[in-house]
């Protein structure tokens, strides 16, 4: 047998390792488009909710170098809750739109709230969102996406739901899917995307009483408030669909973006502190107890389990355009959806 030993000098070395990178990089920018014009065109349109608030043509751009106020309220005092319900918010128009009057900013957001069974933290937070995007002069709608009464709360496909309603109603340039037991506390912290998918948190008081004092307990939390561009959720075929019941969901996103090399900006810890609601764990929305599996097979299962694969595993109830949002009423099975899940769930 020959035995060749290649000798490999420096330069060639590095030619080398260029052309590898470059290899990879357009074999994982092929992967990029293959997926996101797979995912194209799957989703439902639904003419009849269409409605956003216009770009006004001549209206100069906000300023955004203005906005100098902080913190809205301290976050290691007890949060007003009394004074945000009473609170209430001006010039929304129906379905929960705004846009300012005086100025153009350039970018039209969907805030997407999964919903279940916090009536008291639903009211709290639309009046307190309200105030809050107004005061950053941000374009926007917020949809509130609900499974219906007596079906397990499935977070992650009520986002993927709420995402293709409110894409369909406005093609918006911006989602941020969005806990409803978490206000952002810092006005500079401003609702927007950026080039890459960006994580709003950065310090949260429910993970300060949990005991960590800095506010942060793990490094790959992604949870509670992420922004996302339509390219960058269509990418990773959105999110799961077979997540019931309580966790998993936020750390598959992770496992999802990351294996696609995606990077995750996140917000800097003097403006990113939101103030958490405590509550007690829900009744009948156990812990999922799959978790484990499911992040053991985010990446394969990312493939063929999202936005790609959603179509025909839930129904639209009722779309209702209310004073201070978009509810959108979900209904789907979950014997079904975890019987085309099973390879995964069971390995
Ligand atoms: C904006 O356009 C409208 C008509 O489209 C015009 O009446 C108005 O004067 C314009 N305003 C400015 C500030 O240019
Ligand atoms: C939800 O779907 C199930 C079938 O999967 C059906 O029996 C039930 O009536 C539906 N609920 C509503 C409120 O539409
Ligand atoms: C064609 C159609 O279904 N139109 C409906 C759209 O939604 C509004 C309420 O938001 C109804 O009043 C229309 O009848």
């Amino acid at each position: 047998m020959l035995n060749i030993s290649l000798r490999v000098t420096p330069t060639f070395k590095k030619c080398g390792l260029v052309l590898i990178l470059i290899i990879s990089g357009l074999w994982w920018f092929s992967l990029l488009r293959r997926r996101s014009s797979e995912a194209r065109g799957i989703f439902l349109i639904r003419p009849n909710i269409t409605g956003t608030v216009n770009r006004k043509s001549n209206v100069t751009s906000c300023d955004y170098s203005d906005i100098s106020t902080g913190a809205l309220f301290d976050v290691s005092k007890r949060f007003p809750k009394d004074f945000i319900l009473r609170h209430r918010p001006r010039d929304v128009l129906p379905g929960g739109m705004y846009a300012p009057s005086d100025c153009d900013p350039g970018e039209r957001i969907a805030i997407i709230i999964p919903y279940r069974d916090r009536e008291l933290h639903l009211k709290v937070i639309l009046n307190y969102l309200h105030m809050f995007l107004q005061i950053q002069k941000r374009n926007y709608r917020i949809f509130v996406s609900e499974m219906v009464p007596g079906t397990k709360f499935n977070k992650a496909l009520l986002m993927n739901v709420g995402f293709l309603t409110a894409e369909a109603a406005g093609n918006y340039d911006c989602y941020i899917f969005h806990d409803v037991d978490l206000l952002p506390v810092d006005v500079r912290n401003i609702y927007t995307c950026g080039d890459h998918p960006r994580h709003l948190i950065s310090f949260s008081t429910k993970y300060v009483e949990e005991g960590h004092p800095t506010g942060w307990p793990y490094a790959w939390l992604i949870g509670g408030a992420l922004a996302f561009r339509a390219e960058h959720f269509r990418s990773v075929n959105g999110y799961s669909n077979g997540i019931f019941g309580w966790g998993g969901e936020d750390d598959d996103m992770y496992y999802r973006l990351t294996s696609r090399g995606m990077l995750i900006e996140r917000v800097h810890p003097t403006i990113g502190q939101y103030y958490v609601f405590v509550h007690k764990h829900d009744r009948g929305n156990p812990k999922n107890k799959f978790k484990k599996r499911i992040l053991a097979t985010s990446a394969e299962r990312s493939k063929v389990d999202g936005l790609s694969s959603i179509a025909d595993k839930y129904s639209i109830v009722a779309i209702e355009t209310l004073t201070l949002y978009t509810r959108i009423l979900v209904n789907c099975s979950e014997e079904r959806i975890l019987e085309q899940m099973r390879p995964y769930l069971y390995g």
